[in-house]
């Protein structure tokens, strides 16, 4: 029988398919695959250059040789798929083939933790949050003002001097103390006041004891009728808190002098390591210095406003490391600030 030319544009078009899947069987990416698919099925392919060829054929033959177009149409696209599906398969097994102990222990994560002294200050924090105190916080960046100024401390206290205090401008400067956040508190909110102010504070110290950068934490109370037994209740409570466990640690008062307080007291508690017995830490005392303390001056209730016939109150002051060195026994307070991971990682 006499092979007509729709004929053989046909088989032609059918011998396509079998020549696309031969030439994805050494495949094994489907972005080659699909480049080999547009070479078939492209302007310039295989399948395009026999179309070419419609136009000589008869009209009635034509949708024969459409139909066998979309045939190998659907041929390649069903080989690219039937491979990719062979290949996904073949990864499959290959995955199940190996030898995977899953009863191995998992390596261990390794996990960081909160620095010490970011400990020592949640503690701290918690501990006046159970009575009832507010964190405020304020600007590292401070004015004289808020800074000196409000707290009554006079313009040629040695504080003040710039070979005390870091100046970032004129009248501008590192804060010394978190002092001037109570200020801000106490010029933002009337009485009653009930907050800690923890943060880092700058003074141009450095040597074995002393760092240019450390954290203090305040506190403050302002209301009616506070008295000074209140701030030795609450500072007893603190004690016993963070250092007593079984309690009977007792508070002691020094006079001591600070602008902003009157009367002003340094702040000692019961050695903790020795009972007030006297051992190494306490140098034979039984007492261990804490901090600065006192009732606010009129002077600093004066300068935010706050009018000391109706309104008395407390202010306390400790040093975050010191605290921290007390508890943990750290040596050196260039320990906290080294990032040495043998350090570190101690607690
Ligand atoms: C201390 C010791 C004594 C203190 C006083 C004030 C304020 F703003 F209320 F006047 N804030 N902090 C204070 C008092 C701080 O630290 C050694």
């Amino acid at each position: 029988m006499d092979t007509t030319p729709t004929d053989a544009l046909i088989s032609q078009l059918d011998r396509l398919a079998g020549e696309f899947a031969a030439a994805i069987a050494p495949l094994d990416d489907e972005q080659a695959m699909r480049a080999t698919q547009a070479q078939f099925l492209g302007k310039k392919g295989q399948v395009s250059a026999v179309m070419k060829e419609l136009g000589k054929l008869p009209l009635a033959d034509r949708p024969r040789v459409g139909e066998a177009a979309n045939r190998v149409k659907d041929a390649i696209a069903a080989a690219v798929d039937a491979r990719l599906a062979a290949l996904a398969d073949a990864r499959r097994a290959a995955d199940l083939a190996r030898k995977v102990d899953l009863t191995l222990p998992a390596r261990p994560v390794a996990t960081g933790h909160l620095h010490l002294l970011t400990q020592v200050r949640f503690e701290l924090v918690d501990i006046f949050a159970e009575l009832g105190f507010a964190v405020a916080e304020g600007p590292q960046i401070e004015t004289d003002w808020h800074t000196f100024e409000a707290l009554a401390i006079p313009k040629d206290h040695p504080a003040r001097d710039m070979q005390d205090t870091f100046y970032v401008a004129d009248e501008i400067v590192l804060r010394t103390h978190t002092s001037p956040v109570q200020i801000r508190t106490m010029q933002a909110h009337p009485p009653p006041i009930r907050i800690v102010a923890p943060g880092v504070v700058y003074r141009r110290d450095d040597d074995a004891t002393h760092s240019p950068m450390f954290s203090q934490i305040e506190g403050l109370v302002v209301d009616r009728g506070i008295r000074f037994s209140d701030l030795k209740g609450v500072l007893t409570h603190f004690a016993n808190r963070f250092f007593g466990g079984s309690g009977g640690l007792d508070v002691r008062f020094r006079p001591s002098y600070f602008p902003f307080v009157e009367p002003g007291v340094e702040v000692d508690f019961t050695c903790a390591f020795c009972r007030g017995k006297g051992c190494r830490l306490c140098k034979g005392t039984g007492w261990i210095e804490i901090g600065g303390a006192g009732m606010v001056d009129p002077d600093v209730f004066a300068a935010v406003g706050i009018d000391s016939e109706v309104y008395t109150g407390f202010a306390f002051g400790m040093g975050i490391e010191r605290m921290a060195m007390l508890r943990h026994n750290v040596s050196d307070i260039k320990l906290y600030y080294e990032g040495d991971l043998r350090f570190l990682r101690q607690f």
